[in-house]
């Protein structure tokens, strides 16, 4: 499983930055407000950046501030150029900017072009069937004996990801309109040249603007094969084939564009977030000669524990599984480059998914599962809150959720006849919502978050799980994931090592090396919330450097509940 020299060399050019780097996600909405409005803003952010360089991390990627109806938080823009009043104004983004790159920071904004607000100027006046702008989004007429708007009659059989067909009917026109998204989200035709201009111009806007790269949301979307009727799978009425909407025939192509015209010259961190790509597509979007790109965001880890009705089928992670998984990237993408995460804006808390969020055990196993996540092969992201150990807020009924996944799919499970207590576990568990409860900077009211009442409700535990408890704290989580930064950054070995997984049918154990050159370190990690004694042919080291650790090492063969360690063995 060792990588040649060559492929090293081409993974190590001096000039990719963001290969030693660290990313922190701030979804501006739930980060700190300033105005006291109950919804988190620019000025908010301003205030805490002493926090973020205190922590460590290279960069900021911020979720959308732009001008916005919100339907989906922000990721429906109506102005690429302009900030929602709600968040700010250019000002905040220009002072921003600065703030970062005074402390060494830099930001990457988020880029979401595989569709529009219905909102945005460009979709209103491409409802109209004579306007030049009609071919800029994916207009069709209804499906050949079928009389627009009754159901059955919409061009093709595909699912949204947000429930419910993908296409809309347009009552004006009679023709339809496809959205992979929400209703107020429409796909955008990137076949018309003009669409492409029209992004790649106002990508030039914000990069002279001193921003220092892009979060693509859904790049590989934005080549569709056919517009055909696709696969239904067993128990779906629609379909959701991968074939037909992700990483198209085109897609190659409208990336090169996009190099050779806009990211070209510009030293930057671009990350496309590809739902249902393969590590082999993976591996060519980020080759670092032919590729288009730095890195991918993908999706294959976050989706093992779903299952026949998808993310809300309430089956759980297997870890041998996960294990496979982790295998499969850290070979297989050779030169190219990967995202390690396991939260975001969209997934919930990872402590209360994979881990054990319990009052006794959490602050351990928030430890093991960074370091698990820290030590590999790729550029880690830090989700806001993750620091800390966030964990899930505790739904308890419909009328608490915010995310339009969310509640559209409860609406069409009540449909189907579903009772909302049935669904309700599942929605808890594994609802975007988790991820966006305020960020708890203090055990006050609030959560030291906003004085007024916010947008969501604020997680109970905020009184134990806080910023301003952790920060000073060396035992803390925060404190840990500063130690996993800078363990990063000093260490080249955990910037570019090959990776190599030990005993990976032992259940509760996750082990692997790290080897660059003599340089070889050892991770040693318990999964579960019992002690675990090491196999007999697994070295337990007691000699070797203690590079971080989350208990005292009493027994070198024994590990903990939710215990890790990593070492280095040699060199
Ligand atoms: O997410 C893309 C995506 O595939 C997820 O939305 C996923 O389908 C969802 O979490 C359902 O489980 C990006 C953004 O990150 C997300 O917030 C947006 O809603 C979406 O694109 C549309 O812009």
């Amino acid at each position: 499983m060792t990588s040649s020299a060559a492929e090293h060399a081409r993974a190590n050019r001096p000039d990719d930055w963001w290969r030693s780097a660290v990313v922190y996600q701030i979804y501006p909405r739930s980060f700190a407000d300033s105005n006291g409005d109950g919804v988190g803003d620019l000025q908010g952010i301003l205030g805490k950046l002493d926090y973020l360089a205190t922590l460590g991390v290279d960069v900021v990627w911020l979720s959308p501030i732009y001008t916005s109806p919100q339907d989906d938080n922000g990721y429906d823009i109506s102005d690429y150029t302009d900030i929602d009043p709600l968040f700010g104004s250019l000002a905040d983004v220009d002072a921003l900017i600065a703030g970062l790159h005074e402390r060494g920071m830099k930001l990457v904004m988020d880029l979401v072009v595989n569709h529009t607000s219905d909102e945005h100027a460009w979709f209103v006046e491409s409802r109209d069937p004579a306007s030049p702008k009609r071919d800029w989004y994916w207009w069709r007429p209804a499906r050949p004996g079928h009389p627009a708007g009754t159901p059955g009659a919409e061009p093709t059989n595909w699912g949204s990801f947000f429930s419910g067909p993908a296409w809309e009917h347009d009552p004006a026109s009679d023709d339809y309109y496809l959205h992979l998204f929400s209703r107020k989200q429409p796909d955008l035709n990137w076949e018309n040249p003009e669409v492409r201009q029209a992004v790649f111009s106002m990508m030039r806007w914000w990069l002279d603007r001193g921003i220092d790269g892009f979060r693509m949301d859904v790049i590989n979307l934005i080549s569709k094969s056919a517009l055909a009727d696709g696969e239904v799978s067993e128990g779906q009425v629609l379909s959701y084939d991968a074939r037909l909407v992700a990483d198209g025939p085109r897609l190659h192509e409208f990336l090169t564009e996009m190099k050779e015209q806009v990211l070209a010259g510009h030293n930057l961190l671009t990350v496309g977030e590809m739902p249902l790509t393969t590590v082999e597509k993976a591996a060519s979007y980020t080759d670092p000669v032919t590729g288009e790109l730095s890195m991918v965001f993908q999706f294959e880890h976050v989706d093992l524990d779903h299952g026949p009705y998808g993310k809300y089928s309430g089956q759980r992670l297997d870890w041998n599984d996960y294990k496979r998984n982790v295998v499969k990237w850290q070979s297989g993408l050779g030169a190219g480059w990967n995202s390690l995460y396991w939260e975001n804006h969209d997934q919930p808390r990872s402590l209360s998914r994979i881990g054990d969020d319990s009052p006794e055990l959490r602050v351990a196993s928030a430890k093991t599962l960074a370091s698990l996540l820290h030590l590999q092969r790729g550029t880690p992201y830090v989700y806001q809150g993750q620091e800390l150990g966030m964990t899930n807020h505790p739904f308890a009924e419909l009328g608490e959720f915010r995310d339009i996944e969310a509640l559209r799919y409860a609406a069409e499970a009540h449909d189907r006849g579903q009772p909302v207590s049935d669904l309700l576990p599942h929605l808890a568990r594994m609802s975007r919502d988790n991820a966006r409860t305020p960020m708890q900077w203090t055990a006050e009211p609030g959560a030291g978050f906003s004085t007024a009442e916010p947008w969501i409700a604020v997680n109970p535990n905020h009184a134990e799980i806080n910023a301003a408890a952790q920060v000073d704290d060396p035992a803390s989580v925060f404190s840990h994931y500063q130690a996993l930064i800078k363990l990063r950054h000093d260490h080249e070995v955990v910037r570019l090592g090959d990776f190599e997984m030990l005993a990976p049918d032992d259940d509760g154990l996750f082990a692997f090396t790290r080897t660059l050159g003599e340089e070889v370190w050892l991770v040693l990690a318990n999964i579960t919330s019992e002690p675990l004694r090491l196999p007999e042919d697994l070295p337990s080291h007691t000699g070797d450097d203690l590079m971080l650790g989350t208990h005292e090492r009493v027994d070198p063969a024994l590990l903990q509940p939710w215990e890790s360690r990593v070492l280095r063995v040699s060199r």
